[in-house]
Formats: C-alpha cells, sequence, structure tokens
C-alpha cells in the first residue's frame, strides 16, 4: 500500500482496469482486466505514483480503494439504476449514435441526462479527493465530459486533461443533442482535450465557436472565463513490441497453422475482429462476402471468412437487433454456399484470450477493418503488427487508422461493389506489393505505439497555455 492517499498522477475512467465478480458462493473476487489502456498506463505510472479511479463493473457498493500492481485504485459505486441511466442510457443510446454519425437513432431521455451529471460529479469527487496539490488528472472518454469543468471548480490548481477514445461528430450532428452547451463547457474545465484525428478536434472547436460563440485561434479555445484550451489530435496505438513477441513465438505461430487446418487448409483466409456493434460494418462486410460467393469469384471451402464478434452491450435495443440481423445472415450464407462440415462464415460470437486472437491474426491472409465510423480501430494496428509480410488489410476510410496506416487496402464500407472490389484486390495483390505495403504500415505502428501516445498525452497536457499562475 502506497503510504499517502494524494497522488500527483489520477486517471478517470468509466472502468477500473480490473473487474469485480460475485461467485455462485457469494464470494466477492477482482479480476484483471488487461486492456490497451491499462498497457499504456502502465508505460506512465512506471517509477511514478498513480491512482486511478473507476466502476469496478458490477452495480452495488464499492469497495474501499486497494492497491493492484503499483497502482491505487479508488472504485466508484453505480447503482442499478445508475448503470441503466448513465451509462447504458446516456452514454449508449444518447451519446454513442450521435458521436457516431447516426448510424441508429439516438435516443434521449431526461432521466438518463440527469444520472450522466450525478454520476460525473461523483467520478470527479473523487478524483479531487485523491489528487496532490497541482497533480495532473487524466479523464476519459464520453462518458466522463462533464467531469472536467465539475473537477475544476473542486480543484483549481489541478492540471485537467480528456481524451476522447471515439470520434467528435460534426457540428449539424452534435446539435441534436439536448443540453449540448453544458457538455461543452463540461469538457472545457480540462487544460487540454485530446481527439483520435484532426478532425475531431475541428469538430470540437467548430462546436465550441458556433454554439458557444467562443474564439477559436488555430487549435485555442478560448472559454467564457477567459481561460486558454487546446484541443488537438494525439492518435491512440498498441504495445506493438508485446504484441509482436508475442505473435512471434512458437505456440501462437503453431495455433494459426491449427486455425487453418481446422478450417480444412482453404486458399484464403479473411478475417473480421470486432465487438458486436452496429459502427462496425459487419452486416455491410457480410454483404459483400455473401455476393462473391453468390457471383462464384470467390467458393467455400476454398475460400472462408473468420468472425469474430465480441459480445457487447447486450441490453440494448440495437444490439438485440444487429445481433439477429448478423447471425440470420450468416446462416443464410452458411446455408446457401458453405459444404457438409466446413461454413463459409466461422462466426464466433465470444471472447478469446489475447493469445488466440495472436493466431487469428497471424492465421490470417486478409483482414477486413470495415467500420461505418470508428474512433480508432486498434484491430486493424494489431493485425498489421501479428502478421507476417504477406499479409492485407482492407481498411474503411471511416475510421482513425485510415490516417496513419497509408498502406491498407481503403474502402467505402457503404459502396458494396467497392468494397467487393477491394475485397479481391487485397486478396489477388502480388506478393512484392503486400510486403511494399505491410512493412510500412507495420514500421509506422511500431514508432507509434502506446507508449508514445501516453507520453505525448503528457507532453501536451503539461505544455498547455493557460498559465497555472493563473490560478
Ligand atoms: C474504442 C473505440 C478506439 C476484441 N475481441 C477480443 C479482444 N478484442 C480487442 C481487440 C482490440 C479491442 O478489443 C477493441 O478495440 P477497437 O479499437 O477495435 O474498438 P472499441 O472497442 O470500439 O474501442 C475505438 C479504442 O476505443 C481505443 O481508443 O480505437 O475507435 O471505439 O484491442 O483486439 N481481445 C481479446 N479477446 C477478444 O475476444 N483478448
Amino acid at each position: 500500500m502506497p503510504d499517502r492517499t494524494s497522488f500527483d498522477l489520477v486517471i478517470v475512467a468509466n472502468r477500473l482496469p480490473v473487474d469485480r465478480v460475485t461467485g455462485p458462493d457469494g464470494r466477492v473476487e477482482l479480476r484483471r482486466s488487461p486492456g490497451g489502456l491499462v498497457t499504456a498506463m502502465e508505460s506512465v505510472m512506471r517509477g511514478r505514483e498513480g491512482a486511478w479511479v473507476g466502476w469496478a463493473g458490477e452495480a452495488g457498493e464499492a469497495s474501499d480503494p486497494f492497491v493492484e500492481d503499483d497502482m491505487y485504485l479508488v472504485p466508484v459505486p453505480l447503482s442499478a439504476d445508475e448503470v441503466a441511466d448513465y451509462y447504458e442510457g446516456y452514454s449508449n443510446a444518447s451519446l454513442w449514435p450521435i458521436y457516431h454519425d447516426v448510424i441508429v437513432q439516438p435516443v434521449f431521455k431526461r432521466r438518463w441526462r440527469s444520472a450522466y451529471e450525478k454520476v460525473n460529479r461523483r467520478f470527479a469527487e473523487a478524483a479531487a479527493d485523491c489528487a496532490a496539490r497541482g497533480a495532473t488528472v487524466w479523464v476519459h472518454d464520453y462518458q466522463l465530459q462533464l467531469a472536467p469543468h465539475i473537477l475544476r471548480e473542486l480543484r483549481p490548481d489541478l492540471r485537467i486533461g480528456w481524451f476522447n477514445h471515439i470520434p467528435f461528430p460534426p457540428v449539424e450532428l452534435f446539435m441534436q443533442l439536448p443540453r449540448r452547451e453544458e457538455l461543452l463547457r463540461g469538457l472545457l474545465g480540462a487544460d487540454f482535450l485530446g481527439f483520435q484525428r484532426r478532425t475531431d478536434a475541428e469538430n470540437f472547436r467548430s462546436a465550441c465557436r458556433r454554439l458557444l460563440g467562443a474564439t477559436v485561434k488555430g487549435e485555442i479555445v478560448t472559454t467564457e472565463d477567459g481561460r486558454a484550451v487546446r484541443a488537438a489530435a494525439v492518435p491512440i496505438s498498441i504495445d506493438a513490441d508485446g504484441l509482436q513477441q508475442l505473435a512471434r513465438s512458437e505456440p501462437v505461430q503453431e495455433r494459426a497453422r491449427e486455425i487453418r487446418h481446422e478450417l480444412g487448409d482453404p486458399d484464403l483466409v479473411l478475417l473480421g475482429v470486432d465487438r458486436l456493434d452496429y459502427t462496425k460494418g459487419i452486416r455491410h462486410r457480410l454483404k459483400a462476402f455473401g455476393e462473391l460467393l453468390s457471383e462464384g469469384t470467390l467458393t467455400a471451402p476454398g475460400d472462408v471468412l473468420i468472425q469474430v464478434a465480441t459480445p457487447s452491450r447486450e441490453r440494448l435495443e440495437a444490439y438485440q437487433t444487429l445481433r439477429g440481423q448478423v447471425e440470420r445472415t450468416v446462416g443464410q450464407i452458411n446455408g446457401d454456399y458453405a459444404p457438409i462440415g466446413t461454413p463459409a462464415v466461422s462466426y464466433l460470437h465470444r471472447s478469446f484470450p489475447r493469445e488466440e486472437m495472436a493466431a487469428l491474426f497471424v492465421a490470417a491472409d486478409v483482414m477486413l477493418v470495415t467500420p461505418l465510423r470508428d474512433g480508432m480501430n486498434l484491430v486493424a494496428k494489431e493485425y498489421v503488427t501479428c502478421h507476417g509480410d504477406d499479409g492485407a488489410l482492407v481498411l474503411s476510410e471511416f475510421t482513425g487508422a485510415a490516417v496513419e496506416l497509408q498502406g491498407a487496402y481503403r474502402c467505402n464500407p457503404h459502396d458494396i461493389d467497392a468494397l467487393k472490389t477491394t475485397i479481391m484486390e487485397a486478396a489477388r495483390s502480388p506478393l512484392d506489393e503486400r510486403r511494399r505495403r505491410m512493412r510500412s504500415m507495420r514500421r509506422q505502428v511500431a514508432s507509434h505505439d502506446v507508449a508514445r501516445w501516453a507520453q505525448d498525452f503528457l507532453d501536451d497536457l503539461a505544455a498547455a497555455p493557460d498559465k497555472p499562475e493563473r490560478r
């Protein structure tokens, strides 16, 4: 246990890097949930004592703060109603669709909005309680857009940063949100706001200009109380070294060969890996693959698609509808085109250990990343890091990753004919071309990994324009 309860660096995110799980015998267990964010934060927390404020994933009372891997974890309690209203409701049924181009219709409920504010205040208070004087607080994502402002009111001495993992919408869409100005003011409580793409930062600044009448010069927004806030792009990445080592390990290479063998040693393995979310373009991808089979351009079992669709937000109607549509389409494709015993689409609606994910990336000839809108898309970066030189990445123009991964076969997933052409171009391209493209993308990811992202963000935050002596 660190001998202190105030820290120089405080991370505030919806989720803690552990899951609180109650077993059938009623025993509570904490399980580490190692995601990309945890790896990134580990790299910046090394050598300094940091705290992480977040929800442990189960409704009800929260346990006392505790230490895990040298990090002081502060659980924030959420009641079952708050999970339904703040998280599933406002965050995922109001904000998520608006921030992803209104692919599905957003739902607005005033009760959800009140819960969002109340929960944002709780997170901000928990952060204020454990931040040392002059500390840096890094708030994450769309679930916590009011927290920066609340935190600044509580603790004007803090350096506050916020990073948006998802897109920031064009002002014409953002305007649909009830009480939209309060969200902008909430964010402007920070000193520095990081976005995945320059376009996202521009969208935010335009919203400030248009809806708050704020002065915007270059990347700087001047707030109503005269503070200067910088909004700029800091694209997120992956632990490229760690993942490449895993992918090159003998067990993973062996498992990749085994996967191809289990599929009947096909000539062509296409792969999709996504949370089962309507933003990811899974239906468009399946439609393109189904048409390629029906035309005879591809044939099963020589050409197959593996689709991992990790369960997500299963209590929300839009997600239940999507699951039904995807599963019906997979059934149709297999019913129409697959011979006995070998599916044309291997559909996997569950999650896998990272070793298995790495083996899938190694096994796939062509990776299909076709979101209709995606903040970054880490899967694209993971594939180019894991797979050898002979792979190919089909990548939607509507992802943050498309800005960086110039060696990808770019596509507009809405254009099914063009998507089919791009898939075939990627699958049939000469080896030397694929090699050139894969190498350039792998180099890009290796030189811009998640540790660099986290350090860049913290450097930008430290250098943010507002002078601490003003406070
Ligand atoms: C949000 C933004 C942004 C998936 N299935 C399994 C598994 N995964 C891993 C992937 C990847 C991660 O989950 C998903 O990251 P994405 O970036 O693809 O997408 P979101 O979940 O929507 O993330 C996104 C990201 O935040 C970071 O800022 O890029 O735009 O929407 O790492 O590999 N991992 C394991 N088993 C699975 O079954 N172990």
